[in-house]
């Protein structure tokens, strides 16, 4: 399928962009085959894998327990994967907290702040379950109340309705930053001006948009944001809580542990005279990073960030788009394609979704793998209350979802759409 020249207008950061030398560094990458499917997990380069290996065989060891060199080293290099994770975000050191994920980083917050009931938490309706969740337990376990913003099928915010639904019983707004389904970025600016004014707190869901965009929490005026390592071309088992720091040093972490206070300087004088309103904490951010840290991961996940830091975020941003644009506007194309999402390419970011005529997601993921081997995710990208809102019919629920990432290609998106076009054709 041809997509015409125009769509695809050089943007100024992509002049050094080399396709190509980046696929060098992905042994996973393939020419005959398309890994369609980052914003699940992306692949991880080599020098994240070396970096991580180099720890594990040359300086194996705990981090800020040692005295010894292995432990130094093992601190240095941690600490520079802290520094590199607080500077992809343009946050403090002091304001980054690793877990396990942006589902955990999102528990935490959960789990950490008071709440009452009576309290209400605002979300969208297309959030990711792990948006959810968490706030949706606190509704039998703290009796607060979960109301949802519906921006429609197309993922469309209209501030103002977002706005009215802010009331003073309103304690939090959580959003994502850019939809695992539909790909559209939401302004989280505007929202953290709004919940500023309103004196509310604000998490931003950072999971699909820190791979693919510039992130900056000081622009963005947030009081959480979370993200995940391994969409990013890091590890598996690594997330990251970013936590204001005036808001970091009020509260008091819902996991506490080794390395969160100073037992140096306990005041009590026996272990039967304990209480916990003496408890030093440490220096932010250690009073969040309860136990041993996941070492290796935040080694890999600096070494991503300085990847990314290297090919330039705005490239990287410019790249994905010239992808999703060229997917888009083929897509529309064909007949008995529909598409979700906004239909303006330049508000899709890095992501595709997309049923044809009334196959099942799931028939058309495993026919683009088994006969076009092309990797993309089918179902509901547990985004369920997106699919509930729309689609009634559950057994056909969910969409195909395509989304394109640093080391993709044109000829990836080609090879889609002929694919897409190929089954389409198949069901007239
Ligand atoms: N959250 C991941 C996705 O959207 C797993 O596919």
């Amino acid at each position: 399928m041809m997509v015409a020249a125009n769509v695809l207008a050089e943007a100024p950061s992509r002049k050094t962009f080399d396709v190509a030398r980046i696929r060098r560094d992905f042994p996973t990458l393939r020419d005959d085959e398309s890994f369609l499917d980052s914003v699940a997990s992306s692949l991880t380069p080599t020098c994240v894998v070396d970096a991580m290996s180099e720890y594990y065989n040359r300086y194996r060891a705990n981090v800020h327990r040692g005295t010894y060199d292995l432990s130094l080293r093992a601190s240095e290099y941690y600490e520079r994967g802290l520094q590199a994770v607080a500077r992809f975000i343009h946050a403090k050191p002091t304001e980054i907290v690793f877990t396990q994920n942006t589902t955990a980083a999102i528990n935490l917050v959960a789990q950490t702040l008071k709440w009452s009931p009576g309290d209400e938490i605002l979300v969208s309706s297309i959030e990711h379950t792990s948006n959810m969740l968490p706030w949706f337990r606190l509704t039998y376990a703290a009796g607060v109340k979960l109301r949802f913003y519906n921006p429609g099928r197309e993922g469309n915010f209209d501030l103002n309705v977002l706005e009215s639904m802010i009331n003073e019983r309103t304690r939090l707004v959580s959003m994502t930053f850019v939809s695992n389904v539909l790909g559209c970025v939401v302004p989280v600016a505007e929202i953290a001006r709004i919940c500023k004014r309103k004196k509310v707190l604000f998490l931003v869901d950072a999971a699909q948009a820190a791979p693919h965009l510039p992130v900056d929490v000081e622009a963005i005026g947030c009081d959480f944001l979370a993200f995940s390592g391994h969409k990013m071309l890091g590890p598996t088992g690594v997330g990251v809580l970013y936590i204001r720091e005036e808001l970091a040093a009020r509260m008091v972490p819902a996991a506490l542990g080794g390395g969160t206070i100073t037992t140096g300087a306990c005041a009590c004088s026996s272990v039967d005279a304990c209480q916990f309103s003496l408890v030093t904490f440490a220096e932010l951010p250690w009073k969040w990073q309860a136990g041993t840290p996941p070492i290796a991961e935040v080694i890999g996940l600096g070494r991503a960030v300085e990847y990314l830091e290297d090919v330039g975020l705005d490239a990287v941003e410019a790249h994905d788009r010239d992808l999703t644009r060229r997917a888009l506007i083929g897509l529309r194309e064909i007949s008995g394609v529909e598409i979700f999402g906004p239909l303006d390419p330049e508000a899709h970011c890095a992501i595709i979704s997309f049923n044809i005529a009334d196959l099942l997601p799931v028939d058309v993921g495993r026919t683009l793998n088994e006969r076009f081997k092309i990797a993309v995710r089918a179902g509901d990208h547990c985004a369920l209350a997106y699919f509930k809102e729309i689609q009634s019919d559950k057994r056909t629920w969910g969409n195909v979802r395509a989304s394109f990432y640093l080391y993709n290609t044109q000829d990836d998106v080609d090879r889609l759409l002929g694919a897409v076009e190929k089954i389409a054709n198949s069901c007239q």
